[in-house]
């Protein structure tokens, strides 16, 4: 997965019955198996499969039930050879996603939510996504205040990072994330968005995820200006990945992988274009 010259697609798998983005269609396992096929054949490099919703205002899942949402999914997939991520906060849920082969740990709560996951992380030497978080969803809205929000984000993530050395995880296994529309008022993910080199200048891979949020139901709203449904947010998303990567994320994480695929082909082959000498024109 790494190996490629390009951005990575992942696509999202929601096991929830409750996700804000796809309205938990992918319920059960069979669903979520099939859905995890198709964001494949559409052009996803893997999958990101989570059991627990981070829709603002979201309760919580009991540990077990979130186990058993998405570890039959996990082992399926891995059985299907196709690389998989699990979202989650938990480290219970992490260790028994990784023992079913999952080999990415994408924590929306860079670790706050749980003091086992770091130790977990160190133990298995999985890749590790820290993404910038304040508070769970319930009360994400309330703990939305910055200074300079880039900055903010920035030492945050800087503190995540040394939390995450001094349990033993090597730099090689961080990849950072923004964390966009968690603990963001609309306005403060565009200049994450547009300063995101000096995320990156933290010297490890980022991770983009903006799909369907949000902040894009308000950019793309009319002169009612209410906000557009997330399934027409995806043009939106596919042309975040194209920018995302032309900047040099990583990764970005999407519903739609079809869109986001071919944006992020464009990106590198623009960038590839700077190389290309005079006999090409
Ligand atoms: N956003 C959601 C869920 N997981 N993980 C990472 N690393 N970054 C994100 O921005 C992110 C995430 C939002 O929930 P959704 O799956 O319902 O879109």
């Amino acid at each position: 997965m790494t190996s490629l010259d390009r951005t990575l697609v992942m696509g999202v798998v929601n096991v929830t019955p409750d996700s804000f983005s796809d309205g938990g269609e992918w319920f059960s396992a069979d669903a979520a198996v099939a859905h995890a096929r198709e964001l494949m054949a559409d052009g996803a490099d893997l999958v990101d499969v989570g059991g627990e919703s981070t829709r603002p205002g979201a309760e919580r899942v009991p540990v077990e039930e979130e186990l058993r949402r998405v570890v039959p999914v996990i082992r399926e997939l891995v059985a299907q050879q196709i690389p998989v991520s699990v979202d989650t906060t938990r480290a219970a849920v992490a260790a028994a996603a990784v023992e079913s082969g999952a080999v990415i740990v994408n924590d929306v709560s860079g670790g706050l939510a749980d003091p086992e996951m770091y130790p977990v992380v160190a133990g298995t030497g999985v890749v590790y996504v820290a993404m910038h978080w304040r508070g769970h969803a319930d009360v994400m809205d309330q703990l939305a205040d910055y200074d300079d929000v880039v900055t903010d984000v920035g030492a945050e993530l800087r503190q995540r990072v040394a939390g995450l050395r001094s349990a033993g995880v090597a730099d090689h296994q961080i990849v950072l994330d923004p964390g966009l529309g968690f603990a963001k008022p609309g306005s403060a993910n565009w200049p994450l968005l547009a300063r995101l080199d000096e995320l990156l200048a933290e010297g490890f891979p980022v991770l983009v995820g903006a799909s369907r949020k949000r902040f894009l139901g308000h950019l793309l709203a009319g002169a009612d200006h209410v906000p557009v449904p997330p399934r027409q947010r995806d043009a939106a998303t596919a042309a975040i990945s194209a920018l995302a990567a032309a900047a040099g994320a990583w990764c970005v994480r999407v519903h739609d992988a079809r869109g986001t695929a071919d944006a992020v082909r464009v990106a590198s082959a623009w960038q590839g274009g700077r190389t290309v000498g005079e006999d090409a024109r």
